[in-house]
């Protein structure tokens, strides 16, 4: 039989008529060939499709792109005057490394082997994430040794971008694109969470953070940050340490000045593959900017067993338990320049690396302060009046984040972003409360994912469906 790319997919003639006849493969699966297709309701105008045999399952590219559509957020409107406002499209997707399919084939027994090739999920995916057309783009699991052919593409039509390999032996990592002739990259880290000799944070994953401004309007800036966080399903108090320390890090990025009414932070977008479902522990501490997690387990549900102490992770990181850098947060109130992070071997820019970190950060300066670097709560006051603390049992952060998805569809039945035994949602786009999401690329409730052919098909070429908005960035007025 002839290679399913030959006979289905051509990506320069995607106006022909799918007529398709249905061929049963060893495999179990059904795929199409021109031809022979009768019933008119599959004449469809595209020539790409894939179908399921074993669960009666079927998809074509215009069944999947209906279930996908960008839909107006609420009651959102567009700005009145385009000119006080830019629009600042965004896409995430966990793109499925292919070390990590393989390493994991087991997952991936009901499916179309060929389905499962790079060389067929490649283009299935950059054409997917071509066709949503966003200034951002933040992909998961890219793997190192694809990167270089996969955003060919991408710097063809103007997009540069900042890469981090997870740290250590794994192959993938996170690939942020921005639109060079929109915006400017004005600062960016790509934060390593693991962190030697700390037990919660001895795991590989990543972060990115990039401080961009537009290129025509140099004062409105935004922090966007993408993230994959640990897999392992019973971990949420390792996700919850892995959260503080990226929070640390967008609150350094995003931070404007202090006001009477508290500081005042740069609009945040945080996105990525949280691997954690909706209203759990670390979702709630993302949505309601608190969490309890002192006596709960590692689920960060209430549990008799592996109780969480007062501390989650050690002082020595010198991180509050409002995920702020101690030092930042003293030298900004004492207005004396920019402390240290203690966070070990995240990178930074090139010209920062030797730069102007004045002050030394080690544990030293919490004992200064009468901190006790053991385990228990600490209560340290910088300014009169103004205190932090350290291993108190809770976590709060100064942002107020939203999810642009509410994981249900309107009439109540839940949305899934990939299947992991069961349909579920555990990629998220987070944003802050001084930026209006006004679209969202539609998710497919569980019902639809259900009747889908297993993923990746030869429609959707991962094992996660990708997530997508639109904001609205208020341009800021140029002081002249
Ligand atoms: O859930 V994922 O897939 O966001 O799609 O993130 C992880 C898992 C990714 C990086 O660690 O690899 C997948 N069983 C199933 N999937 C696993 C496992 C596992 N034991 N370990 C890692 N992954």
């Amino acid at each position: 039989m002839e290679s399913y790319l030959d006979t289905c997919y051509d990506q320069n003639n995607t106006t022909t008529m799918c007529d398709v006849s249905f061929h049963t493969t060893s495999n179990n699966l059904v795929y199409c060939q021109p031809g022979a297709f009768s019933d008119i309701t599959h004449n469809v105008k595209t020539n790409i499709c894939a179908a399921d045999t074993k669960h009666g399952n079927y998809i074509d590219k215009e069944r999947y792109k209906i279930m996908r559509k960008w839909k107006r957020i609420g009651k959102n409107r567009l700005a009145d005057n385009m000119d006080d406002s830019f629009i600042l499209r965004l896409l995430s997707f966990n793109i499925l490394a292919q070390n990590l399919l393989e390493d994991h084939s087991y997952l991936y027994q009901d499916h179309n082997k060929k389905a499962l090739s790079w060389k067929i999920r490649k283009p299935l995916l950059i054409q997917e994430i071509r066709e949503a057309d966003a200034n951002i783009i933040c992909l998961q699991e890219m793997q190192e040794d694809h990167l270089l052919d996969f955003v060919i593409p991408f710097k063809q039509l103007g997009y540069e971008y900042l890469y981090k390999k997870r740290t250590n032996d794994k192959k993938d990592g996170l690939l942020l694109l921005y639109h060079s002739n929109q915006f400017v990259l004005l600062d960016y880290a790509k934060v390593e969470l693991y962190q030697a000799g700390i037990e919660l944070l001895n795991r590989d994953n990543v972060g990115i953070i990039a401080k961009l401004s537009l290129r025509d309007n140099p004062e409105t800036q935004i922090v966007v940050a993408t993230t994959h966080l640990l897999y392992n399903p019973r971990r949420n108090d390792v996700r919850l340490a892995q959260t503080q320390l990226l929070l640390a890090e967008i609150e350094r990025f995003a931070f404007v000045e202090n006001t009477i009414t508290g500081p005042k932070y740069l609009p945040i977008i945080l996105t990525g593959d949280f691997n954690l479902e909706p209203f759990t522990g670390v979702y709630k501490f993302l949505t309601e900017g608190s969490f309890e997690y002192y006596g709960k387990g590692r689920s960060l549900e209430p549990s008799q067993y592996n109780s969480l102490s007062k501390s989650l992770i050690p002082s020595r990181l010198c991180i509050t338990d409002n995920c702020q850098h101690f030092n930042i947060l003293t030298q900004r109130l004492r207005k004396e320049g920019t402390g240290k992070v203690m966070l070990e071997n995240s990178e930074l820019p090139l010209q920062k690396r030797d730069g102007n970190m004045t002050v030394s950060c080690n544990t030293n300066i919490l004992q200064q302060n009468n901190v006790n670097i053991n385990t228990s709560t600490q209560i340290i006051e910088i300014e009169k009046g103004y205190s932090v603390r350290f291993s108190s049992g809770t976590l709060t952060h100064p942002f107020k984040m939203h999810s642009v998805y509410r994981h249900a569809s309107a009439h109540g039945e839940k949305e899934a972003t990939t299947y992991q035994d069961k349909w579920i949602t555990v990629d998220y786009i987070f944003y802050s409360n001084n930026i209006q999401p006004i679209e969202k690329y539609v998710l497919p409730t569980v019902s639809q994912c259900t009747a889908l052919p297993k993923i990746p098909n030869f429609i959707i070429g991962s094992d996660h469906l990708c997530i997508g908005a639109t904001f609205q960035l208020p341009r800021k007025k140029s002081v002249l």
